[in-house]
Formats: structure tokens, sequence, C-alpha cells
């Protein structure tokens, strides 16, 4: 039998942060026609979806006043949508729904709270977990049982879309979001958790700097954002292998390889 080279696979978003201070792409986008040709170029790659923001997330990133935020992210969303699935990485209902008016068809919040908006629109939710707001939540996280307490609450915000009429619902553990190293490890190792809550889980690894530390050789410095590549691929393929649906992140060619490579792995096909 020949060997399939486009099993279907697990699906990659990739991450276009319309932005002055994000942590690995800041500044890069901020200028419109350079973020619409990266859209484009992440489409080229394999993208699926094309996650479009205006707000940094960032431990202590500035709040970006509703007009700023609208004017970074709705010209590219409007360049975009007709090319690609776009989603909105906002917790401003405003942005949202002009996003949605703009062409986007799923709304990615970290915040986890706008399922009315998602459910007035008929579009999709992500339903992102995290301990505290950016200014505060890598100052101290604790959990009693991080696994548990981040399924219960994504379980409850989905079950609560869902009763809402939100037909397409994603949950997202939010690693990194008011998570140590520890936290961010036990999610990665329990996926399988959430995995079993029948909702399609969405996990973002890229280039985070948990991965810096533990990527690091033993007494050196983490590595730096750029150089971050590989352990990206390896937590999501890990992600992947252990049930995760869709991977969000900066290194779009490179990552739609590895889905491919999950996918077809986990074919069951004889070859
Ligand atoms: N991570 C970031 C932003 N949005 N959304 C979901 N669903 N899951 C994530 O893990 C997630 C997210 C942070 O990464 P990035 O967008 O690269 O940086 P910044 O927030 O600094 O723009």
């Amino acid at each position: 039998m020949s060997i399939p080279t486009h099993e279907p696979r697990p699906l990659v978003m990739g991450i276009l942060n319309v932005t002055p201070d994000s942590f690995s792409d800041g500044g890069q986008w901020l200028d419109r026609d350079r973020a619409v040709r990266r859209g484009r170029e992440m489409i080229d790659e394999g993208a699926d979806i094309v996650d479009v923001g205006g707000e940094s997330t960032r431990p202590g990133a500035d709040v970006v006043p509703l007009d700023v935020e609208l004017e970074r992210v709705i010209p590219v969303i409007e360049a975009l949508a007709g090319q690609v699935r776009v989603s909105i990485d906002t917790t401003k209902e405003a942005v949202a729904d002009a996003a949605v008016d703009a062409g986007a068809t799923l709304i990615n919040d970290v915040s986890a709270s706008l399922w009315p908006t998602a459910a007035r629109h008929g579009v999709g939710w992500v339903a992102m977990h995290r301990q505290g707001t950016a200014a505060t939540m890598q100052r101290q996280p604790h959990y009693d049982d991080v696994v548990a307490e981040v399924t219960a609450m994504l379980a409850d915000r989905a079950g609560r879309a869902t009763s809402a009429g939100v037909d397409e619902v994603w949950i997202d553990p939010g690693i990194g979001f008011g998570k140590s190293v520890g936290h961010n490890l036990s999610l990665l190792g329990a996926l399988s958790e959430l995995v079993a809550t029948g909702y399609p889980v969405l996990v973002g690894t890229s280039r985070k700097s948990f991965l810096g530390s533990l990527a690091a050789r033993p007494g050196e410095e983490p590595t730096p954002v750029g150089e971050r590549l590989p352990a990206s691929l390896a937590t999501a393929t890990w992600a992947l292998a252990q049930g995760a649906r869709m991977v969000r992140v900066h290194d779009v060619a490179a990552t739609v390889q590895a889905a491919r490579l999950v996918g077809a792995a986990g074919s069951g096909d004889t070859w």
C-alpha cells in the first residue's frame, strides 16, 4: 500500500499578534501590511486558523484601550477572513463583536467569560483557564490540585456555554497563565483528563518561558525566546499525541509537519 501523505491531522492555530509588546513576536506585526503578509504566509504554511490578537497577555502587560485594540485587529481580520478561518484573541466583548462582524468565527478568550457573546453571534468559543490577571498571575500561583481545579473550572464554563447555545466549545489549560513550571508540567502530563471531558482541547506552549528553563543545560541560562523551537515542537507533539485537537503556535510550518506525523501515526492504518 502506498504511504499516505495527507492523513487527516490535528489542527494548527497560527499566532498573529498585532501588538508592540507580545512576549515573543511583539512589534514584528504591528504594521498592518506586514501583519496581513504574515497571515497569508501562515496560510501557505498550512495554518488551519489564524489567531489575531491586539493585546498582549504576558505578565505585567499594559491594558490596551478599546479603540487601539480595534484599530490593530479589525483591518487585519477583514483582509484575512475570506482566505482562512480567523479567531480573535481578546477579553473585550466589544472587540469580539467587531471582530465577528469583520469575519472572525472563533472567539479565543483567555478570560473564559465571553460565551454569551459567542452564543449571540453563533460562533465558536475557546475557554482558557488562568489564575489571576496579567498583572498578578505569575506572582505566586497556588493550587491544591492543579489538574483537578483546571479541569473542573473548564468543564463548568464549557457546560454553561453549551447550555447557552454555543455549538463549538474548546477548552484550554492556559499554560503559563498563573502557573509555575511544575503546574505547567502537571497539566501537560495529565492532558488526558481534559480530553476525557469530551470537549476538544487546545494547547498553547509555543516559545513560553517554562520551555526556556526546562530546555537549558544544567547551570546555564534559560534558552532565549528565539531558540525555543525544539521545545515548542516537543510539547506540541506531546499535546497532540495525548489527544489535544489543536495547538496554538508561532512556528506554523514546522508544527504542521509535526501534526501531520501525529495524525499519520495515530490513524491506525497498517502500512
Ligand atoms: N497564550 C497566549 C495568548 N493567548 N490563547 C489560548 N487559547 N491559549 C494560550 O495558551 C494563549 C492564548 C500568550 O502567548 P502569545 O500570544 O504569544 O503572547 P502575548 O500574550 O504576549 O501576545
